[in-house]
């Protein structure tokens, strides 16, 4: 039975990851970090709270990584913790840096001292292209992110490949594009706005505040997305590779995707920011733009080219943005009911 520790494990991905992981037949290990209050919503969500076994660490603290690396020896080991709220990095740039960029070699330093043979997997983001250079990104696109969170991405994607090239480390950079999910956090805008958009549905006639509605992104579905970090551990030889879907959408075409899987039209009226929706049956306001949610600095458009993944690892993104949102739109709108 192989064995895989995920770092991050309460999260989206961890839960989808730890699904998979599981119905393959390994025995997986969650870390939990100490001194919060660890949410397994997620987990119990898809059925495999009670199947993994926990163990508490500290990202920040080396003992506490040397601790958990030395505890067992792991094949798989995959890095998803992270401060992963692009928005929030601003508020705490200093945090971010250390658990995004820092934390990343305080676990590949563990894994080199105490457990060279385990493949090691790290969350790398889009957010690494920001200003993009070109379009589509594909891996040799240069980076220029736009956030904290983006800049301590791009220190934990090289000292992966440091370790990788310095060590011989068996470590691979997914650099994933955005991918949502009904369990995707109520702070992305995806999420914001099929909850806001369900409550509506439901009578609840608050509207929705928006920052910039004319951002696009390559929006695609987490199940798709962990068996690709799972199909870059498999390969003989380690490497980075961007997972995207190659569709590009505005988030006003995301709203609009999202109302009608619950049966409402959206009449958009307006600019900047006096932008806002009107919902026909009911003529209320339903989205508006609120600048309290613009960004210092924007990543205004990105589009991913994923032709590496689907040559090396056969990996190709199966669900389209409209499917997204109504899985999304319809998991809130049940859930309220449920
Ligand atoms: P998520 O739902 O926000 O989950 C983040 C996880 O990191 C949670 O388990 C959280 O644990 C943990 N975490 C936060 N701060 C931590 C700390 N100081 N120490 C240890 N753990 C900490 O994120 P996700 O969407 O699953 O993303 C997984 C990874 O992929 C992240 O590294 C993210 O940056 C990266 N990524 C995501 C996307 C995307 O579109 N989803 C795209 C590219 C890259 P708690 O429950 O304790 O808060
Ligand atoms: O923003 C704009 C916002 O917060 C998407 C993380 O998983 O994906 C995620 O980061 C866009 C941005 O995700 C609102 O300005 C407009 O341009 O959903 P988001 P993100 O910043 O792209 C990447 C790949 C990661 O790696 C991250 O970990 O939407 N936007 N209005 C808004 N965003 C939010 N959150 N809220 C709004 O009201």
């Amino acid at each position: 039975m192989k064995k895989a520790l995920i770092t991050g494990v309460s999260g989206q991905d961890g839960a989808y990851l730890s699904r998979l992981l599981l119905d393959k037949g390994y025995e997986v290990t969650g870390a939990r970090r100490q001194n919060s209050q660890f949410d397994s919503a997620r987990l119990h969500k898809l059925g495999v709270a009670s199947d993994i076994r926990y163990v508490d660490y500290d990202i920040g603290e080396l003992e506490s990584i040397n601790h958990l690396i030395r505890s067992t020896e792991f094949d798989e080991v995959y890095n998803l913790a992270a401060q992963s709220s692009v928005g929030s990095s601003w508020e705490q740039p200093i945090y971010a840096a250390d658990v995004n960029g820092v934390g990343v070699v305080r676990l590949l330093d563990a894994l080199r001292t105490y457990s060279p043979h385990s493949r090691f997997y790290q969350a790398s983001t889009s957010e690494m292209f920001g200003l993009v250079r070109t379009v589509p990104q594909n891996e040799n696109t240069a980076f220029y992110p736009r956030s904290p969170y983006g800049v301590a991405k791009v220190y934990g994607h090289f000292i992966t490949i440091n370790y990788r090239e310095s060590f011989g480390l068996h470590a691979s950079s997914g650099i994933l594009f955005n991918h949502e999910s009904p369990l995707r956090g109520s702070a992305f805008v995806t999420r914001k706005v099929t909850l806001g958009l369900s409550r509506f549905a439901r009578g609840e006639h608050i509207p929705i505040k928006l920052g910039n509605l004319n951002i696009c992104r390559d929006w695609g579905f987490a199940g798709d997305y962990v068996e690709g970090m799972w199909r870059m551990l498999q390969e003989d030889v380690a490497d980075d590779y961007v997972l995207a879907t190659g569709v590009t959408t505005p988030i006003r075409e995301f709203v609009n995707y999202a109302a009608e899987a619950l049966d409402m039209r959206l009449e958009w009226i307006g600019s900047d920011i006096a932008e806002h929706a009107i919902e026909r049956k009911t003529g209320k306001v339903a989205v508006k733009v609120d600048p309290n949610f613009f960004r210092p600095a924007e990543v205004d458009s990105l589009l991913g080219d994923a032709s590496k993944a689907s040559a090396k690892l056969g990996w190709k993104a199966t669900v389209g943005i409209r499917e997204i949102a109504a899985m999304m739109a319809h998991s809130d709108y049940d859930d309220w009911w449920s």
